[in-house]
C-alpha cells in the first residue's frame, strides 16, 4: 500500500493544472529596439507591388519568429519615439532580402494601429519561417521603439528566434519591472 498524504495530491493536481492553462492559453510576445543611423537601410514597400517613394532609405529591425500552430495572429507598434511617430511593419514569409523588398512579402501596414503606429494580422502557418521588419514611414526617423505579438484566432504562440531585444509579456508589472530593467542593465554593459 502506498500511503500519499492527500495535501501532497491536491498540489500535484495544482501544478499538473498549472501547466496545462500555461500551455493552453497563448502569450503576448513583446520586444523592443532602436532605430539608429548605424542600421540597414532599405526602400521599403508602399503598396504589395511598388516601393515607397519617400520611404527610399529607412532604417530597420528584423524579428525571425514562428508559429507552433495555424491561426491568425497580429504584430503592432506599440510605440516608437513619440505618439506621432510614423511606424511601418512587413511581413516576410520564408526569407526577406533587402535588396528585393517585395519578394516573399506576405502583408504591411502603415497605420492601422493607434496614431500612425502599425498594426497588422495574417494567418501563419507551423513549420514556416517568418520576418517581422520594423522600420519607419520616411528616412531619417530613429530612437527606441516597442511592438508585440499577439495571437489572435487559435491557441498557438508566437516564438521569437534569437532575438536578443525580446522579454516575454509578463503576467504581472512587477515582472515587466525586472524584465525591463534586466534588459536595460545588458543594454548598458554592451554599450560599455
Ligand atoms: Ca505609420
Amino acid at each position: 500500500m502506498f500511503g500519499v498524504p492527500s495535501s501532497r495530491v491536491i498540489k500535484l493536481a495544482l501544478a499538473a493544472a498549472a501547466l496545462v492553462s500555461q500551455a493552453a492559453f497563448a502569450v503576448p510576445v513583446t520586444f523592443s529596439g532602436a532605430l539608429t543611423q548605424s542600421d540597414p537601410v532599405f526602400n521599403r514597400p508602399f503598396t504589395a507591388t511598388s516601393l515607397s517613394t519617400v520611404g527610399t532609405a529607412v532604417a530597420y529591425d528584423v524579428y525571425g519568429f514562428h508559429v507552433n500552430a495555424a491561426g491568425t495572429y497580429s504584430a503592432e507598434a506599440t510605440g516608437f519615439l513619440s505618439s506621432t511617430a510614423d511606424t511601418f511593419l512587413a511581413l516576410y514569409q520564408g526569407s526577406f532580402n533587402r535588396a528585393a523588398p517585395l519578394t516573399n512579402l506576405l502583408t504591411y501596414d502603415d497605420d492601422s494601429g493607434t496614431g500612425a503606429l502599425s498594426l497588422l494580422s495574417a494567418t501563419l502557418q507551423a513549420g514556416t519561417q517568418y520576418y517581422l521588419v520594423f522600420t519607419s514611414y520616411t528616412n531619417g526617423m530613429y530612437g527606441e521603439y516597442n511592438g508585440r505579438f499577439n495571437t489572435v484566432s487559435g491557441s498557438g504562440q508566437v516564438t521569437l528566434d534569437g532575438a536578443a531585444a525580446v522579454v516575454p509579456e509578463p503576467a504581472s508589472l512587477a515582472l515587466t519591472g525586472v524584465g525591463l530593467a534586466g534588459l536595460m542593465a545588458l543594454r548598458r554593459r554592451r554599450k560599455a
